[in-house]
């Protein structure tokens, strides 16, 4: 038991701030032993066998995936629990209405309690990491505790971990504490023993987050954001306070690196809600001649004003944690090549080769396979193979897309920024906004139909800002006031906004557009108009191409049904505009005065379009 400083045992050079951090750590949670992570290759080596061995991880057939494994999760823990997930800080008005608030003490009280002796007859292991490029001028450095070692090799394809991230928090940089156990000791009070399970968890979870002393402590969940806390908890939810306080953006946002026909290069990020399809659009295959599409991230930008006065964005990830159901050869061919070897899949199905199968995949499913609660799965069993929100592990550079410019430490010049969501009806194709304040204003009320990546009733619409609603780390209309004032900070050297929708279906309930690599023919669209070579038609919405600007060659499109990817009903914005002005209430009077002042834009757009018609 590690009841004393020397047991902790750090490498030569740490601080000892850092070694009294991680001594209290394992003072309250007891672990049997303590691991500093070097973020080797052997010591992951190690991971996997120790796995393996204790059936956590499944080893895939090496001739069909070299290096791969397969976790299976228990049913109570496959996604993100947004009910669990906790913003502490001082005042509720902080958290704003939008996230569950807690009492810092209490909260303390509370974790104080839930994880004394969690970590009993368990290693404990310590994950130094960097969030973006080790050194860059918007990367930042964690340490994440953790007494789960499938963590451990997640946390290292996700980030950069081990003795580079070490020595930088050594050389005294910020650092962000993060604390994580999965709530399942292996030795009780008494010194009882229990063995060990595949999917060590616990009923009872706390996702939280301190911004004021901006820290994380994790309980209860070994999956996904629940457990990676560079992913959701810092990039996003610390980060955003971070960025606030320091003039720049944490976002949900993939970043793309588009070359157009003539050589011109462009940089795109973009919000979607989780799991709307982000990794296929990082992966993008243009259909559209001559355009050249390469990844940069697919789920975090971190954005800050350059010394050139324009906005740079980095990836601060190493890896894809992507949704694996519904990635074939037809909807994300680069995707699907990334995965051929050393990944980590978690919660897909288990082919009798010992491959992995998910809905999707191949058009014809195997014959038979083991689902991914373990059980016998045949096509006709009326259960899927893979959890709708199973997952894989990727680094980042096994994607043939990659950017040579993805680890660029400066980051990449930001020219547009997509605001996108799941919407069957109401929203067109793309539109371009009237101002930055229009697209704080689209970017503040972009809704979406609800996914499986978070719990919930998949298909509700919900009001999803900035796709951040359960990523922002403080109050989301104080959030809205600090993107207002930033677009003041850049002036005209901010990136033009766009709002789209992939999504749109007829009133038959058929897609209306085919997506996927056709999703370049609007983002081309956009980047004309960036050009200035292309005129637009000023709706409600903001700017819609000009009919027979949108590249459609060699589409199999009908007028009609891109007259309906355009449509835009007087009656139904109304409708919606009054459902903002409910949904703006709710923020009571944060909302800055440039939003109230969009809506009644927008209000007289419907008017003047009502009277026209
Ligand atoms: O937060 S996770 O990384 O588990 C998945 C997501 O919501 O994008
Ligand atoms: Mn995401």
């Amino acid at each position: 038991m590690c009841s004393d400083v020397t047991s902790v045992s750090a490498p030569p050079g740490v601080p000892q701030s850092v070694v009294d951090w991680v001594s209290e750590v394992a003072r309250l949670t007891q672990p049997d032993g303590v691991h500093w992570c070097d973020g080797s290759i052997e010591e992951r080596d190690r991971l996997y066998d120790q796995m393996v061995a204790g059936g956590t991880l499944i080893k895939l057939n090496p001739q069909l995936r070299p290096g791969c494994y397969l976790a299976r999760s228990l049913p109570s823990d496959v996604a993100r629990v947004e009910a669990r997930t906790f913003i502490c800080s001082e005042l509720e008005s902080e958290a704003g209405p939008t996230n569950n608030w807690a009492a810092p003490d209490q909260m303390r009280q509370t974790l104080a309690q839930v994880f004394s002796g969690s970590m009993r007859g368990r290693t404990m292991y310590v994950i130094p990491f960097s969030m973006g490029p080790l050194g860059g001028d918007i990367s930042k450095l964690g340490i994440e505790i953790t007494d789960s070692p499938y963590v451990v090799v997640s946390m290292r394809i996700m980030t950069r971990v081990g003795l580079g991230p070490l020595a930088a928090i050594s050389a005294g940089q910020p650092w962000v504490p993060a604390v994580h156990s999965v709530g399942y000791p292996l030795v009780d009070g008494s010194g009882q023993t229990r063995p060990d399970v595949a999917w060590p968890c616990n009923e009872e979870k706390y996702i939280t987050h301190f911004p004021e002393t901006r820290e994380i402590w994790s309980y209860g969940s070994g999956y996904g954001g629940n457990a990676l806390l560079g992913k959701k908890c810092y990039a996003l939810r610390i980060a955003s306070v971070l960025a606030r306080d320091e003039g720049w953006l944490a976002e949900h946002m993939l970043i793309l690196r588009i070359t157009g026909p003539n050589g011109r290069v462009f940089n795109l990020c973009a919000a979607f809600p989780s799991a709307c399809g982000k990794t296929n659009l990082a992966m993008l295959r243009p259909t559209i001649p001559g355009w050249k599409v390469e990844t940069v991230g697919d789920d975090i930008a971190w954005m800050r004003p350059g010394p050139d006065g324009r906005l740079h964005a980095i990836n601060p990830e190493a890896g894809f944690f992507g949704v694996a159901p519904g990635t074939s050869e037809k909807t994300n061919p680069t995707c699907l090549h990334a995965l051929s070897h050393d990944t980590i899949f978690t919660n897909v199905g288990l082919t009798d080769d010992g491959d992995v199968w998910w809905e999707g995949m191949t058009d014809q499913p195997p014959a038979h396979l083991i689902d991914w609660q373990g059980q016998d799965w045949t096509p006709d069993c009326g259960r899927v193979a893979a959890h709708p929100n199973s997952r894989f592990t990727v680094n980042a550079a096994q994607a043939e897309s990659i950017s040579p410019n993805w680890e660029d430490p400066a980051g990449v010049p930001v020219d547009v920024i997509l605001f996108g969501g799941r919407r069957s009806s109401n929203v067109p194709l793309i539109s371009e906004s009237y101002s930055w304040e229009h697209g704080v204003f689209v970017g503040a009320t972009v809704s979406s139909e609800q996914t499986a990546a978070a719990e919930g009733t998949v298909g509700d619409l919900r009001r999803d800002p900035f796709a951040m609603l359960p990523f922002c780390g403080y109050n989301m209309a104080d959030y809205w006031a600090h993107w207002l004032d930033l677009g003041r900070t850049l002036g005209d050297q901010a990136p033009r906004i766009f709002q789209v929708n992939w999504f749109r279906r007829d009133a038959e309930g058929n897609w209306l557009w085919p997506g996927f690599g056709d999703n370049s023919r609007p983002i081309e669209w956009a980047l004309r108009r960036i050009s200035g070579e292309v005129a637009a038609r000023d709706v409600i919405s903001g700017r819609i191409p000009v009919p027979g600007d949108l590249n459609v060659d060699g589409l199999d499109i009908t007028n009609a049904q891109l007259d309906a990817l355009f449509e835009l009903d007087p009656k139904a914005w109304a409708y919606e505009a009054d459902l903002t002005q409910t949904y703006f209430e709710r923020f009571g009077d944060k909302v800055p005065p440039a939003l109230w002042d969009q809506l009644e834009q927008l209000r007289q757009r419907i008017a003047q379009t009502e009277a026209e018609a």
